[in-house]
């Protein structure tokens, strides 16, 4: 390593068995989250989401540039007009506008089972929207001209983090693409250096909340790992 500017850096020494326990608990606490699409308009404290936040701000990143920014959408106007425009770019990716679908046969077909049409009501019923923003540019003082690196990668940390810290809350989350999803920065009022990545739909899951059966199969460890 070059010469550089330190801090000393120690982490609580666990014995191995308190570390498999711990991390098997932690696998399993993840294992309880489903993507969620169906929300109650319960409203969830501000500051969940807030902590939320700062923890997904804590994710290794590129040259520690932290390439994001969450636009919080709380305002009924603000949701019905994202809900409206989603629906709109949805509509036309499953052909529901009268047109071809934008979204290839082979595509629609992979999502058969999930149950997704372009009908988006929980962008109005869930409390919050997370709008997740990747930073082309700005550095860490958010000049707007600095190059930031490895932002897609960067940002998606910060979104497992915030997911995972959201659910430790007791919140069903959704990871939301609407494709095109440009009209998001103006929605949010962001910069054009920033690129909207996906929303992040938060709230309680409705009481008929159901979740698509498709989606309990997880891939086992012996396929998912190799050990070289
Ligand atoms: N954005 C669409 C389609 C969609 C695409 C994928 I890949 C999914 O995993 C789920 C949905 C929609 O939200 O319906």
């Amino acid at each position: 390593m070059k010469p550089h500017d330190t801090l000393p850096y120690s982490l609580p020494r666990l014995s191995d068995e308190e570390s498999v326990a711990r991390a098997r608990a932690m696998r399993d606490r993840l294992r309880e989250r489903r993507t969620c699409r169906y929300f109650s308009d319960e409203p969830v404290p501000r500051e969940v989401i807030e902590a939320a936040i700062e923890a997904a701000g804590t994710a290794p990143n590129g040259a520690n540039h932290q390439p994001w920014h969450f636009a919080v959408v709380a305002s009924p106007d603000k949701k019905r007009a994202i809900r409206l425009a989603a629906e709109g770019e949805e509509r036309r990716f499953y052909g529901e506008d009268g047109d071809d679908p934008k979204a290839s046969e082979e595509w629609l077909a992979a999502l058969s089972g999930l149950g997704t049409d372009a009908d988006k009501p929980f962008l109005e019923t869930a409390p919050f929207l997370i709008v997740v923003f990747g930073q082309r540019k700005g550095g860490l003082e958010e000049d707007g001209f600095t190059q930031n690196y490895y932002v897609n990668e960067s940002v998606g940390i910060a979104c497992g983090m915030l997911i995972a810290t959201l659910h430790e809350a007791g919140l069903a989350t959704l990871t939301h693409t609407p494709s095109p999803m440009g009209f998001l920065r103006e929605a949010c009022g962001r910069p054009e250096w920033e690129k909207p990545v996906m929303i992040v739909v938060v709230g309680h899951p409705s009481a008929d909340a159901t979740v698509p059966a498709k989606a309990l199969r997880k891939k086992p460890l012996s396929q998912i790992a190799s050990w070289l």
